[in-house]
């Protein structure tokens, strides 16, 4: 039992629900670690959506509502800490979900499904549905579903390890990434990047798509039009060089 009071209240939350989702059999082994690779890198940003982040997301926002077969990518941690998030976010962006995991096995990617369906959310990705490989990626992140990944020509991950962000956007399709590492390959490969927690920055999205649905194409290109995703991975090194 975590008191409330605790200083470190919400941050100990999420463990416990990164350590329950371990004890339920859907988090990897290394989601922990990579969890704690998120903690050290939120800590430097100061545990807040800082402003380039919030740039990002309005670009992010954007292009996703412009896009014309967007999924949304989710594996053991982003479930474990974002699932209601990420399928209201599918919801008003019209989106589709989609599991794509790196330890891959049958039992995990049976348990997170049926996640998303006691929430009446449908999920791609698992084995029911027809999978494909994407070619030039040596992990279980290859397979890509149809009707989702395969066919996207807009992709948001996080929590992403290595290779498949570099992959996607040589194939042509836009990447958005979530990740508290402006360092990372997939935080630096990616057309979008955005350096926050997921637990923050995906229901801004929610926020933020809601109010840009009324807005006209033209509004919205004008958004995206004058973003550097380079130059908002250097920001957000200054912000965290200042601190
Ligand atoms: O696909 P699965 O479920 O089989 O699991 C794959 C994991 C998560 C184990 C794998 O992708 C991995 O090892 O990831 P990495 O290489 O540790 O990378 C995770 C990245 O996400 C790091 O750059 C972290 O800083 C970042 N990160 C961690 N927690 C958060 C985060 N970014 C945003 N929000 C978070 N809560």
């Amino acid at each position: 039992m975590i008191p409330k009071n605790h200083p470190r209240y919400e941050s100990l939350i999420l463990r416990e629900k990164i350590k329950k989702a371990h004890d339920e059999g859907y988090l990897a082994d290394s989601g922990m670690i990579a969890h704690g690779r998120g903690e050290a890198f939120d800590y430097l940003i100061g545990e807040e959506t800082i402003a380039t982040a919030h740039e990002a997301i309005k670009v992010a926002v954007a292009t996703f509502i412009l896009a014309k077969n967007p999924v949304i990518s989710v594996n053991g941690n982003s479930t474990a800490l974002a699932i209601d998030d990420i399928i209201d976010l599918a919801k008003v962006l019209n989106g589709k979900i989609e599991i794509n995991l790196f330890y891959r096995t049958k039992e995990r990617v049976k348990i997170i499904k049926n996640l998303f369906k006691e929430k009446g959310a449908h999920v791609l990705g698992s084995d029911d549905d027809e999978l494909l490989f994407i070619d030039g990626i040596e992990s279980p992140r290859a397979t890509a579903s149809k009707d989702g990944i395969y066919s996207a020509d807009l992709v948001l991950v996080s929590l992403e390890d290595g290779d498949r962000t570099e992959v996607l956007v040589k194939s042509g399709k836009k990447v958005i990434a979530i990740d508290l590492n402006p360092l990372s390959r997939t935080a630096q490969r990616a057309d979008i990047t955005i350096v926050d927690n997921i637990i923050r920055s995906i229901p801004l999205m929610v926020k933020i798509a809601n109010e840009f649905k009324k807005k006209d194409d033209k509004y919205l290109k004008k958004i995206i039009a004058n973003f550097s995703n380079e130059e908002n991975l250097k920001k957000s090194l200054e912000y965290i060089k200042l601190r």
